[in-house]
C-alpha cells in the first residue's frame, strides 16, 4: 500500500536489498553480526501522527493486537529547532522471539494541541473540535484488536480482517482537504497541519534497514535523489556501530484534493512524506547512553568554536572517547550483550572440569567457554528524530517561547496511552540478565552479574 502511495519508497527498498546484499558478500558471516540477511530484509520502522489523546488510545489498543506496545518517551518539541508540537513513543514487539517474527515498530507522535507555545486558546478549541469530529479507527478494528491481544491471536478469517481494517486506517484518503485551514496550520507548523489539516491520519514514512548507511548514501544520490545532507547520529568510524544511524530524502510535492476557499474544489500540493533508511547498533546501557550524549554535546562544542562538518567532528570524538572494540564497550559496561556456550564447549563437555565457585563472563570468556553477542538497539533517537523532522520541513514554522509548554513525560504519556510505556534499558537489561541465568544453568556454577546488568 505505502510502495503505491510513494513510489520512491520502492526504489529504496530496491537500493536496500543491494547494499544488504553487497555487504554480505564483502563481510562474509561477520557481516550478520547485528542481524541475520532475512531479518534485516524484513525489517522496517513506519511513523504515524495522531491528533488527540483518544487517537494515541486507539492506536495502542491497534498495535496491541499485533502484539506492539509503547517503548520509551520522546519529547520532540524541546529536541527541534523548528516547530515541532508532538510527543511520542514507539509501539514494538519487547522480547526476542516475537521481534524476530515480526520487526517492526512504528514510531508514533501525538499533537500537543494544549501547548500554547504553539497555538492559542481559541486554535486549541478549533483544532480539538476538528480532531474530536473524526473517526480513523472504527469500532470493529478495534474489538478485534482487543480479542486478538486477548487471545494472543486470531483465527485466520477474523485474523484477516483485522489486518485489512487495520492497514485502511492508515490509507490515504481523498476527501478534499480544506486549503484555508490546512495552510493556516502549516504557518505555525507544518507537523501540526499534517496531522490537524487533515480528516485522517496516514504512514509518513516506512523505513528500511541496512548494513551500510554510507553506501546507501552514495547510491540513493548516485541514482540523482537528493539526500538530506547529513547521517544522523554515530559517525562512521572504526569502532563498533552503536545506537542508530539514520538519514533520509526529502520531502516529495504530492498531488491531493483541496477545496479552496472559492467553494471550488481541484488538485493542489503539499509536502510531507519523505523516505528513511536505518542502520542500527548495538544498544547501550545508561552509562553508554550518557557517554554518547556528552560526546554528541563535546561535537556541538567542537563545532560551535571551531567550525567544519559535524561528520568529521563528531568522528574525532569518537575517536578519543568511544572504546574501538566490541569487547572493550562490554568490559566497561557500556552496552547490552548476551552470553552463550561457545559450541566447542558444549560440544567437548569441558564445564563438567570448572571448579566449585562463582564464574565471571569475563573468565569464561577467556576460558573458551563462552560467548558473548551484541544486543541490537531496537529504539530511537530524539535528536535525530527531530533532526529528521527538521530537514524535511519547508520553513521552521512559529513559536511562541514566552508561553510555559504544558508537562508531558513518560507517566502522562502512559496514561493516555493506557498501558505503562518502559524505558528502553529495561528490556535490554532483562535479556542479558536472562542470558547470564541459563548461562548459570548450563554450567551448573553461579555466575556473577555484568556491570550492564547492575546499572
Ligand atoms: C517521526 C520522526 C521520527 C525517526 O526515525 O526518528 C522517526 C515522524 O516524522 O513522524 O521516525
Ligand atoms: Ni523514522
Amino acid at each position: 500500500m505505502y510502495g503505491e502511495e510513494v513510489p520512491a519508497y520502492n526504489t529504496l527498498v530496491e537500493v536496500s536489498e543491494e547494499v544488504n546484499r553487497d555487504f554480505m558478500e564483502k563481510m562474509g558471516s561477520e557481516a550478520e553480526r547485528l542481524g541475520t540477511l532475512g531479518r534485516v530484509t524484513a525489517e522496517r520502522h513506519g511513523a504515524i501522527r495522531v491528533g488527540s489523546a483518544t487517537e494515541m488510545r486507539q492506536v495502542a489498543r491497534l498495535f496491541r493486537g499485533f502484539g506492539m506496545h509503547p517503548v520509551g518517551f520522546y519529547d520532540l518539541r524541546d529536541a527541534a529547532k523548528s516547530s515541532v508540537p508532538v510527543v511520542s513513543t514507539a509501539f514494538r514487539p519487547v522480547d526476542r522471539e516475537e521481534l524476530a517474527k515480526n520487526p517492526f515498530r512504528v514510531f508514533t507522535s501525538m499533537l500537543t494541541t494544549n501547548d500554547p507555545r504553539f497555538f492559542s486558546a481559541e486554535l486549541q478549541q478549533r483544532l480539538e473540535e476538528f480532531i474530536g469530529s473524526r473517526n480513523i479507527f472504527n469500532e470493529e478494528l478495534l474489538e478485534l484488536a482487543d480479542k486478538a491481544a486477548e487471545q494472543r491471536g486470531l483465527e485466520a478469517e477474523n485474523a484477516d480482517r483485522f489486518v485489512e481494517l487495520a492497514t485502511a486506517a492508515f490509507k490515504l484518503n481523498d476527501e478534499p482537504i480544506d486549503d484555508e485551514w490546512y495552510r493556516m496550520l502549516e504557518k505555525i507548523s507544518a507537523v501540526a497541519a499534517d496531522i490537524g489539516g487533515v480528516r485522517y491520519t496516514h504512514i509518513n514514512h516506512l523505513t528500511p534497514r541496512v548494513l551500510d548507511i554510507d553506501a546507501l548514501y552514495e547510491r540513493m544520490e548516485a541514482r540523482g535523489i537528493t539526500m538530506i545532507d547529513e547521517i544522523q547520529g554515530p559517525p562512521a568510524w572504526d569502532g563498533p556501530d552503536v545506537l542508530l544511524r539514520q538519514t533520509s530524502f526529502r520531502a516529495l510535492d504530492e498531488e491531493r484534493v483541496f477545496r479552496f476557499a472559492d467553494g471550488t474544489v481541484g488538485p493542489g500540493s503539499l509536502r510531507v512524506r519523505f523516505g528513511e533508511v536505518e542502520q542500527r547498533g548495538i544498544a547501550l546501557t545508561p552509562q553508554g547512553r550518557e557517554l554518547y550524549d556528552e560526546m554528541v554535546a563535546e561535537t556541538d562544542a567542537r563545532l560551535q568554536a571551531n567550525g567544519g562538518v559535524r561528520t568529521e567532528v563528531a568522528r574525532g570524538v569518537w575517536q578519543e572517547r568511544l572504546p574501538d572494540s566490541e569487547e572493550e564497550l562490554r568490559k566497561c559496561g557500556l552496552a547490552y550483550f548476551t552470553y552463550e556456550l561457545t559450541t566447542s564447549a558444549s560440544e567437548s563437555g569441558s564445564v563438567q572440569n570448572l571448579e566449585d565457585r562463582e564464574y565471571s563472563v569475563d573468565e569464561l570468556i577467556e576460558a573458551g567457554i563462552v560467548e558473548a553477542t551484541p544486543i541490537v538497539y531496537e529504539d530511537f533517537l530524539p535528536r535525530s528524530a527531530a533532526g529528521i523532522f527538521q530537514s524535511n520541513l519547508k520553513d521552521d514554522g512559529t513559536r511562541d517561547n514566552e508561553q510555559e509548554g504544558t508537562d508531558y513525560d513518560i507517566r502522562a504519556l502512559s496514561e493516555i496511552v493506557g498501558e505503562d510505556i518502559q524505558e528502553p534499558y529495561f528490556y535490554y537489561s532483562v535479556q542479558e540478565r536472562e542470558s547470564l541465568q541459563a548461562l548459570a544453568e548450563a554450567i551448573g556454577r553461579p555466575v556473577a552479574t555484568t556491570a550492564a546488568v547492575q546499572q
